[in-house]
């Protein structure tokens, strides 16, 4: 299961950040998860070469996501990275810069505990563990911006990987067919959000280098947003005067909605991918002293409670965990950093049981349900095109309510 490194990684037992690895509660000696009926589909050939680790969230027991069991995902493979790599800036800029590894490792350092997620996470049925939680630590990309002078006209900044595929563009451009082409992974930003002072040049996670699977080495962390925009391998920034539209911008990574108007009609919006989404998941169910516990995550926003559902009847509050231990450390909590709960099961009777959870945050917003079907009319019948909706709405930005059965003997 794990590849290349990672073995070697786990050998070390590269925990320095003692703290919050701990920050689980003590599990009882005699406890045992009871595992789901509902397993996660194998991904399809296609998917394999995309999506690489996952979550698997019966063995979820500490609070930061060991290195070696963060998921992966890679578009265009991973990059063989130069021995004299550097990154760029370039664009329009006062002044063009470019840092190594060591000059960046000078700057000032900052760290942030940021919950990672795909945006396609649970909404394909072989994709249910793309999520992580990791200490990134690295120095704020502002400063850095700043130093080399936005020019009055730029607008946009864009991360480029250093990854790159074969793409085919329909537009047969004048060729009289598909044409194709190299395209690098690239995501862009606004200038006001990529000054975000939260934003990290990151060459370290969890206390050790950026291993190369998650972009070593050197990624954007941009905390509070999907994945997608948290560009790995990343070898050049560039500020332009337009709109990025780019495949993982503009193409894939689009959310599309039919929304109403108000004269009856319908419209298609295409939005791309961009912030988190208040969520939740039951993770596992245990049993310990022949009492049952299910434990869980809510993630997304800064979360203010979870409640619990068995077999979708009433909703019963869950207890949120404290992020972080004791420790001696800091016990400051984390807004981009998942939150852990528990609720206490009791002995239900032995049968199959649905067990769904849902989040709210400190706003009052509350987890929606599976299937988003405010923008379809119910009152004209199912189209092809509701179809087609259905999967697009449920792919990205899958937020929904999270459903998982279990059997109690
Ligand atoms: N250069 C590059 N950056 C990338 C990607 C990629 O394929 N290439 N995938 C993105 C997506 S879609 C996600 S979900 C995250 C996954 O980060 P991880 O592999 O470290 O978990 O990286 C993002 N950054
Ligand atoms: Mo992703």
């Amino acid at each position: 299961v794990l590849k290349g490194g990672g073995a070697a990684v786990a050998g070390l037992s590269v925990f320095r950040v003692a703290g919050p690895a701990r920050a689980f509660p003590a599990q009882p000696a005699d406890e045992e998860v009871v595992p789901w009926l509902d397993r996660r589909a194998d991904v399809p050939p296609p998917a394999q070469d995309v999506i690489g680790n996952q979550l698997v969230w019966e063995q979820l027991d500490s609070w930061i996501t060991p290195n070696e069991k963060f998921f992966t995902i890679k578009h265009y493979g991973n990059p063989t990275i130069p021995a004299n790599w550097r990154l760029q800036l370039d664009g329009l800029l006062h002044r063009k810069r470019s840092f190594d590894l060591a000059e960046l490792r000078r700057r000032p350092r900052r760290e942030v505990d940021f919950t990672l997620e795909c945006s396609g996470n649970t909404g394909l049925p072989f994709f249910t563990g793309g999520i992580g939680n990791a200490r990134w630590a690295g120095t704020p990309l502002a400063p850095i911006l700043q130093s080399a002078g936005v020019a009055e006209e730029g607008t946009e900044v864009v991360f480029w990987g250093l990854d790159s595929g074969q793409v085919t563009i329909n537009d047969n451009a004048g060729t009289g067919g598909p044409l194709t082409i190299t395209e690098h992974f690239a995501r862009s930003m606004t200038v006001p959000e990529a000054m975000d002072p939260r934003n990290l040049l990151c060459y370290q996670m969890n206390g050790v280098d950026l291993p190369h699977e998650h972009g070593g080495p050197l990624r954007l962390i941009a905390p509070g947003w999907y994945g997608v925009a948290n560009v790995k391998w990343l070898d050049r920034i560039e500020v332009r005067d337009g709109r990025f539209n780019g495949r993982f911008m503009a193409r894939d990574y689009v959310t599309v909605r039919r929304e109403g108007r108000e004269n009856g009609t319908n419209v298609w919006t295409f939005t791309t991918v961009s912030h988190d989404r208040l969520k939740s998941a039951p993770a596992k169910v245990t049993r310990s002293g022949g009492r049952y516990t299910i434990t869980g995550a809510a993630w997304g926003a800064p979360i203010a409670g979870v409640d619990v559902s068995i077999d979708h009847g009433p909703w019963m509050p869950a207890k949120l965990l404290d992020q972080l231990p004791p420790s001696g450390r800091s016990r400051r909590r984390s807004q981009f950093a998942w939150s852990f709960w528990t609720f206490d099961w009791g002995t239900p009777p032995a049968k199959e049981y649905t067990v769904t959870s849902r989040a709210f945050d400190v706003d009052g917003n509350v987890q929606p349900a599976p299937v988003d079907l405010a923008h379809i009319d119910p009152n004209s019948p199912p189209t092809t095109d509701d179809l087609v909706l259905a999967s697009k709405i449920t792919y990205w930005e899958s937020n929904g309510q999270i459903t998982r059965r279990v059997a109690i003997p």
